[in-house]
C-alpha cells in the first residue's frame, strides 16, 4: 500500500459528496478520475450500497447480438493451450489451487444472458457461460479477510475487483459464448463475464486470481491511466 490509509479516508470523506452520490454508476467522469485512490474507499461502499446485490434482468437467448460484440484487445492475442492451460488461485487463501479446464468444467455451469457495455460507446447482449467466479474462489477456501481481488491475465492486461462483486451470482469466469467454446479473440481458454461491471472490468485470458486483503498501488490497466475502478453498471 503507498498511501496511509488514515490520509486517504480523511481525503474520501472530504471530497466524496459530489463525486460519488452526483456521478453514481457512469462509466467515466474527470472528477472522479482526479481524485482517484483518495476517494476509493467511501466510492466503493456507497456505490455498492447503490447497486445492491440482487441479480440483473437477463434477456432472452433469442436476443442475443453476436454482430454487436466488438473484440476489444489492447496487448495483442495470446494463444493459451487448453491441455496445458491453469487457472492460478492464490493470496488470502487456505488451499492455493491451480485449476486445470477441465476443472472448471466439472463445477456447476451457469448461462448469463446480460448486455456488456464497453466505455467507448457500445454495448452487445451475450450469452456468456462457465462456473460462477464465487464457485470459484469458494473451492479455494477465502480468507475472510479477503476484500479484493487481482485478475492477471496472459496478456499482461490487469484488473482488480472488489469482492462483493466478484461473488455476485452473475459474474462467471466464461469459457463459452453464445453457445460455443469461447473464441481466442475473446478471451479464450476463460474470461470474466459480468453484467454490473463495465467492459474494461472483464478480463479476457485469465490466468491468475489472488485474493487480496487490501488494494496495492495497481488498480488495473485502465484505472491506473484514470478510468473509474468501480465501474459499475
Ligand atoms: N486481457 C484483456 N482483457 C480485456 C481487454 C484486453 O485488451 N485484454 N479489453 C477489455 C475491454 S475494454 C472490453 S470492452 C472487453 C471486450 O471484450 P471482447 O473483445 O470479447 O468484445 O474486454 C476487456 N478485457
Ligand atoms: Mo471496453
Amino acid at each position: 500500500m503507498g498511501s496511509d490509509p488514515g490520509r486517504r479516508r480523511a481525503l474520501g470523506l472530504l471530497v466524496s459528496g459530489g463525486s460519488s452520490l452526483l456521478l453514481g454508476g457512469c462509466g467515466l467522469n474527470r472528477w472522479s478520475t482526479a481524485v482517484g485512490a483518495a476517494t476509493q474507499p467511501l466510492n466503493e461502499r456507497i456505490e455498492a450500497l447503490l447497486q445492491g446485490q440482487g441479480p440483473v434482468p437477463e434477456f432472452r437467448r433469442s436476443q442475443v447480438e453476436p454482430a454487436a460484440l466488438l473484440v476489444n484487445s489492447f496487448n495483442g492475442t495470446p494463444n493459451l493451450a487448453p491441455e496445458s492451460y491453469r487457472l492460478v488461485v492464490n493470496g488470502a487463501v487456505r488451499r492455493p489451487l491451480r485449476l486445470d479446464l477441465a476443472a472448471l468444467a466439472a463445477l456447476p455451469q451457469r448461462e448469463c444472458v446480460t448486455r456488456h457495455v464497453c466505455v467507448e460507446g457500445w454495448a452487445a447482449i451475450v450469452a456468456w457461460s462457465g462456473p460462477r467466479l464465487a464457485d470459484v474462489l469458494a473451492l479455494a477456501g477465502p480468507s475472510p479477510l479477503g476484500a479484493y481481488l487481482a485478475i492477471r491475465s496472459a496478456d499482461q492486461y490487469f484488473e482488480t475487483w472488489d469482492l462483493a462483486s466478484a461473488l455476485h451470482p452473475q459474474t462467471l469466469l466464461a469459457t463459452h459464448m453464445n453457445g460455443a467454446p469461447l473464441p481466442v479473440a475473446n478471451g479464450a481458454p476463460v474470461r470474466l463475464a459480468s453484467p454490473i461491471k463495465l467492459g474494461y472490468k472483464q478480463s479476457k485470458w485469465v490466468t491468475g486470481l489472488e485474493l487480496m486483503t487490501s488494494l496495492g498501488d495497481r488498480l488495473g490497466t485502465w484505472e491506473d491511466r484514470g478510468y473509474e475502478w468501480f465501474a459499475g453498471l
